[in-house]
């Protein structure tokens, strides 16, 4: 099909669907509609071949189950217990002591050039994927095609993300309609999405390819390089712990992942933290969903904000955390847990 007849058919389908008086939101016409500007967008915007683009569109799915699950993510509907009982699980933690004892140099290395401590990076792997185990199954092209057609509150972000997903097949040679990934339409092991691909992976390996699906050494190296890039600093710090009453952490627990205050404001109005602690960093006391304990309070600081970048969930970075802790307190137990 030519551009021409893409824009005319575009037009016919739009002034076929504005005379339709009682169409659902998502109607087959809407839906047809927003896969052309997809299509014509592609070609005429980014100078995808015309072939190429209408050979993957003739076989892309629309998968309704989709917007069902994103509209439903754990982060929403689950207390910190329920999320917290997904991951810090035996079976993860022993995959994760495995991953660790199997990995150690490259963990190393990773900590090292890029500054983010092992216990992160086990952390994010084992929460994203049980350690690469977990990758998806969708079609990542699919996922994308349906979330950015059919799903309005996040359709740009999905369409760009589906345009950087034909960009990265083009500089990564892959198989387009092969990817697989998360319903969202996260790929390989660290479950990086099409832009944070191509912005953020690198090549751990030096073999000229990022391959997240199948080498370590990008996978971790990539991880610690998103982080880095995202403000990752090792000398502040990742989250504190402290005693407040009720009513004052009442007042200021936060969801938010946008931190109102640093670690001078708190202690200024009596929250009682580690004097040690960078004065200047940001901090949060952190509210989760069903908390039971009403005396420790969680504290983010600097770092965990940076964790929430990978995720935007202040309960993602807190299971990251638990979990990273959890296997590095197997792999090198401390002195008070040996006698
Ligand atoms: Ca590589």
């Amino acid at each position: 099909m030519s551009l021409k007849q893409f824009k005319m058919l575009t037009l016919i389908l739009f002034i076929f669907s504005s005379l339709l008086t009682e169409g659902s939101e998502n109607s087959a016409q809407e839906l047809t509609i927003a896969k052309y500007e997809i299509m014509n967008e592609l070609i005429r915007d980014h100078g995808f071949d015309e072939h190429y683009v209408n050979n993957i569109f003739d076989q892309v799915e629309f998968l309704p189950e989709l917007i069902e699950s994103i509209s439903r993510p754990a982060e929403k509907t689950k207390s910190w217990q329920e999320y917290r009982g997904i991951f810090l699980t035996p079976k993860r933690i022993a995959a994760g002591v495995l991953f660790a004892n199997q990995h150690k140099e490259l963990l190393d290395r990773v900590e090292e050039e890029l500054g983010v401590p092992k216990k992160v990076l086990l952390g994010i792997l084992g929460v994203e994927t049980s350690f690469g185990k977990i990758q998806g199954r969708y079609e990542v092209i699919n996922s994308l095609y349906t979330l950015a057609v059919g799903y309005p509150p996040r359709s740009k972000f999905f369409k760009e993300e589906l345009i950087n997903l034909f960009y990265l097949s083009r500089e990564q040679d892959f198989s387009i309609s092969n990817i697989k990934g998360s319903y969202a339409g996260a790929m390989g092991a660290p479950q990086f999405i099409a832009s944070s691909y191509r912005n953020y992976a690198i090549d751990g390996n030096s073999d000229g390819k990022i391959d997240l699906f199948n080498s370590w050494d990008d996978v971790l190296m990539s991880i610690g390089n998103y982080l880095n890039r995202n403000g990752w600093d090792p000398t502040k710090d990742i989250m504190s712990k402290t005693n407040i009453d009720i009513s004052l952490k009442e007042k200021l627990a936060s969801k938010t992942i946008k931190p109102k205050s640093n670690v001078g404001d708190l202690v200024a109005i009596g929250v009682p933290l580690d004097s040690k602690l960078d004065q200047t960093q940001k901090a949060q006391i952190i509210y989760l969903e069903g908390e039971q304990s009403e005396n420790i309070s969680v504290v983010g600081l600097h770092n965990f904000y940076v964790i929430t970048t990978y995720n935007r969930n202040v309960m993602y970075a807190l299971a990251v955390l638990e979990l990273g802790e959890s296997i590095e307190g197997i792999i090198s137990p401390s002195y008070e847990d040996l006698f």
